[in-house]
């Protein structure tokens, strides 16, 4: 019913009106793109600028938690599952650029671990590591911190040239990122 009000409004408009709308629509465009490039390129590197809700960000059927406390891994895992989420696992190039483009070379806590078996890096969701972003350069590939590094960060100060996902003792205070998905959970 609404559809047909709408054609028949659209059927009494002079060709003259029609133009007039079509003009001031592309105007609108134009001005509405160039506002998007423009966030794109001096606030995010991802295709779709984030959408911040209440300390949340989404993005790809997630929703993202930045804390600004620094705590253990443990006790920051132990932070997400008091907001109902839990440390954030990376499952693809996109989520990890995404990552890189909110954290802006800080270091946060991200959900993976191998302190079960020194070696095999798990996510807290129990999943086995299969596409890592390890940092690397020159002589220094991460991970090697051996069974005194069991924890990941996405960056260390100290190493800036170090691009990357990075081993480090578990013991030590960081920020951390939480992960809420909006998908149903499939086991
Ligand atoms: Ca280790
Ligand atoms: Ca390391």
């Amino acid at each position: 019913m609404d559809d047909d009000i709408y054609e028949n409004v659209n059927g009494t408009e002079s060709e003259g009106m029609n133009r007039e709308r079509g003009v001031k629509m592309d105007d609108m465009y134009v001005n509405a793109g160039s506002v998007g490039n423009h966030d794109y390129r001096t606030n995010s590197n991802t295709q779709q600028p984030p959408q911040n809700t209440a300390g949340w960000t989404y993005f790809q059927s997630s929703f993202y938690y930045l804390s600004n406390e620094s705590k253990s891994w443990t006790d920051s895992r132990g932070d997400c599952k008091g907001r109902k989420a839990d440390l954030i696992t990376i499952n693809n190039r996109q989520e990890q650029d995404f990552v890189m483009t909110l954290t802006r070379n800080k270091e946060f806590w991200i959900g993976l671990t191998d302190s079960e078996k020194e070696g095999q890096w798990k996510w807290v969701d129990g999943s086995t590591l299969t596409t890592g972003f390890w940092a690397s350069f020159r002589s220094i590939t991460e991970p090697n911190g051996g069974t005194r590094e069991n924890c990941v960060l996405t960056h260390l100060k100290r190493h800036p040239e170090l691009i990357g996902w990075i081993d480090h003792n578990c013991d030590a205070s960081y920020q951390w990122i939480c992960e809420k998905s909006i998908l149903p959970v499939t086991f």
